[in-house]
């Protein structure tokens, strides 16, 4: 067997983190045949609740997991892993938008990227999803320059997958039929999920379903999504969060497969004329472990005017964080 790949994952006694660790000490992020370590970070006072999620780890006894460092010291939990995966943050309760949480949160980040750049392996793949995840993304971009900047991303696949279920309930098709979807811009209300590319069983999913839907319902169905799962469950989506973080490292690692995308949020390299260094969700093709955005497309005006409006709210949070980020 191979070496084991370490992964970093904060906020790890947290309600995402309970759904998603047994998953990856599983092998559903690397494969099945590679061993995994899974170093878990918390602050001080979440260390007895670790240490519970840690002796369930052990009773499942998965034959990947090789050890699991339990830890409230950033640097020992990201010190040259493979992958971090970063969780931990405050979450959104009843009546709060996600715009609420970008100065406190937004501090974890800073200080995070700071010790990712001492500590972490420049090639190391970073997922950001504590909300608002884009924002921190770049946050932590901007205090670690000795990390690949590709390679820090957030997460919009739970928006990509919401979108994927959205369109399968309207059409009557299988979830399995549906391929490139798209989430362009931020983690936000203002996200614009976009069937304009999409398939149904290969053929244009736009024929397939009425364009005042695809505009007027589905767009505002998919980026409130977040919204209604807290207003149904007193609290912010969990399982699916942890499956979208899932998918979303899975598939950077193993690839899209022939003809389809994903929706990743990553650093802009001024594509579709959106700001170089935002991270901002776009289709992306994953082979060999990278990524790259899938250039060229169409984009109808209507589209087109929310892509800007999603990347002008992304310029507005990096001016409310500009404190944040290293001159
Ligand atoms: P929980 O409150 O259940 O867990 C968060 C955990 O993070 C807690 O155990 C806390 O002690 C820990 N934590 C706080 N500060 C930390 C730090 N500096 N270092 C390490 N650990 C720290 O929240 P949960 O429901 O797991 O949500 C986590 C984050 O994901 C929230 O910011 C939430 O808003 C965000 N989400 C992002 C989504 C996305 O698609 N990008 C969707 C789901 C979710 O809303």
């Amino acid at each position: 067997m191979s070496q084991p790949k370490r992964i970093a994952v904060t906020g790890a006694a947290g309600q995402i983190c309970y759904s998603m660790l047994f998953r990856i000490a599983r092998g559903d992020v690397y494969g099945p045949d590679q061993p995994v370590s899974l170093h878990l970070l918390e602050i001080t006072p979440a260390l007895g609740l670790l240490e519970a999620v840690r002796m369930e780890l052990d009773d499942c006894a998965f034959p990947l997991l090789h050890d699991v460092v339990c830890t409230d010291d950033p640097k020992v939990a990201l010190d040259g892993v493979d992958a971090a995966l970063f969780v931990g943050a405050k979450p959104r309760g009843p009546g709060m938008e996600r715009s609420d949480l970008i100065t406190d949160n937004g501090k974890i980040f800073s200080a995070l990227g700071g010790i990712l750049n001492d500590v972490g392996s420049p090639d190391c793949k970073v997922v950001v999803v504590g909300n608002p995840a884009n924002t921190n993304a770049y946050i932590l971009k901007a205090n670690a320059p000795k990390i690949d900047p590709r390679n820090i991303t957030a997460l919009t696949r739970l928006d990509h997958n919401r979108a994927v279920s959205q369109l399968a309930d309207k059409s009557g098709a299988k979830v399995a039929d549906i391929q490139r979807m798209i989430i362009w811009g931020n983690h936000s209300t203002t996200q614009v999920p976009d069937i304009s590319h999409a398939t149904i069983a290969g053929k244009p999913a736009a024929d397939q379903v009425d364009a005042d839907w695809a505009l007027n319902t589905f767009i505002p169905t998919v980026a409130k999504r977040g919204a209604a799962v807290i207003a149904a469950r007193g609290s912010s989506s969990a399982a699916s969060a942890a499956n979208g973080t899932i998918d979303h490292m899975a598939t950077w690692i193993q690839g899209t497969g022939t003809g389809d995308w994903t929706s990743m949020a990553v650093p802009s390299d001024g594509s579709y004329g959106i700001e170089k260094g935002l991270v901002y969700s776009f289709p992306v093709r994953c082979t060999g472990g990278d990524y790259e955005i899938v250039k060229g497309l169409d984009i109808s005006d209507a589209v087109g005017e929310k892509i800007k409006a999603s990347e002008q709210e992304l310029l507005d949070e990096r001016e409310t964080v500009k404190a944040l980020l290293p001159t």
